[in-house]
């Protein structure tokens, strides 16, 4: 069987999903899409056979040649389409964030519960990535006993215009959450964030770079630098330091060339390169899942608890303060 897939929001991302799911993956066609700009959903359209164009999301939902759906539209447009999706009782594949404040993604847990299955799953494709399977693997083997410390570094070469200052925290640092979450197996409970001396190649309305520190229900501490214009390319570091080890991610180049008494390796240009194994993956479980009528991967629970942090994150930077992280009762639905 073939997986009819819907995809709400065509830009980057969108595009880029549109281009595994019909040039990498098996078992799925895009068979609509939508954008707030028609002309951008038009033009991708035309690169499909067959595919057709709705006026908004809620309408793509609504189609029923649609069987399942990808979000990839901003941020804050999240929330309305995972309702509509839930609603029509259709699997949705929603790109991080899964929404951006904790009323709307709680609005969304209580939908999902009520529905009484998992229908949703968010793009946190870090899970699928090859180095943080082996150091999840590492750590759960007791390869290094129990985890103190995870260092993470997550640094852009440069951002977009319509990048503002709050992104750095919910928009880039939420994967560091969300991985550290996966790693250590716990929940994020308190925040607080510091401000290193300023990037000045940073536009000025932007606080580039952070420097931030959770706490995990079992005592451990992690530590984000998020450098959003760092130039050199897309830098992804991490380390978790046990107790009588530690594992961190290799370099992602494939080779290191040596030479004329130096040596060099390639550094990714932006996320689409460093993780391109890892949104195939992360595609080809949710077609699979889909097509069999369940769902997989990362959670709304997942996409509720990273928001939450990264909300407590953002109240530590303006106060300066530490912040708790305080997440309901985990529905069994997640358990
Ligand atoms: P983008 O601006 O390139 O594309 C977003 C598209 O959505 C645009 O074409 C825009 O016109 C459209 N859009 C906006 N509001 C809409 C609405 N209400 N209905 C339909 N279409 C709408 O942005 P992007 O970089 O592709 O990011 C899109 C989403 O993907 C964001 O949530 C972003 O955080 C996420 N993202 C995830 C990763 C990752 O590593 N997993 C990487 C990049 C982006
Ligand atoms: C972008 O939206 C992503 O999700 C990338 O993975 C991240 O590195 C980048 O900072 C975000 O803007």
């Amino acid at each position: 069987m073939t997986l009819n897939v819907g995809v709400i929001g065509v830009g980057m991302i969108g595009q880029d999903h549109i281009r595994r799911l019909t040039q990498v993956l098996s078992g799925a066609r895009v068979v609509a899409v939508t954008d707030v700009d028609l002309n951008r959903a038009k033009a991708v359209a035309g690169e499909l056979a067959g595919a057709r164009i709705h006026e908004n999301g809620q309408d793509l939902i609504g189609d029923d040649d649609v069987d399942a759906v990808i979000v990839a539209s901003w941020g804050p447009t999240h929330e309305e389409y995972v309702l509509a999706c839930i609603a029509a009782g259709k699997q949705v594949f929603c790109e991080k964030p899964l929404a951006t404040t904790r009323e709307a993604c709680e609005r969304i847990l209580d939908a999902e519960t009520k529905a009484g299955r998992r229908l949703v799953m968010v793009g946190f494709m870090r899970r699928y990535d090859d180095g943080y399977r082996a150091m999840k693997d590492t750590i759960a083997r007791g390869d290094i006993g129990a985890p103190l410390m995870f260092h993470s570094a997550h640094r852009n070469a440069t951002v977009p215009g319509h990048y503002v200052s709050d992104m750095i925290v919910n928009d880039t640092c939420v994967h560091d959450v969300d991985i550290a979450r996966f790693l250590l197996d716990t929940e994020i409970v308190a925040a607080r964030v510091v401000k290193p001396r300023r990037n000045s190649n940073a536009a000025d309305h932007l606080t580039d770079p952070l420097f931030l520190l959770f706490e995990t229900a079992d005592g451990a501490i992690v530590d984000v630098e998020a450098s959003i214009n760092i130039q050199f390319g897309y830098d992804i570091r991490g380390e978790v330091v046990g107790e009588s080890g530690t594992v961190e991610l290799a370099e992602s180049a494939a080779v290191l060339v040596k030479r004329a008494g130096g040596y060099a390796g390639r550094i990714p240009e932006d996320w689409r390169e460093r993780f391109v194994r890892a949104y195939d993956r992360e595609l080809q479980e949710w077609v699979d899942a889909a097509t069999a009528g369940r769902s997989t991967g990362p959670s709304s629970w997942d996409g509720y608890a990273a928001t939450v942090v990264c909300d407590s994150a953002l109240a530590a930077l303006r106060s300066g303060e530490r912040v708790e992280v305080s997440l309901r009762e985990q529905p069994e639905l997640y358990r």
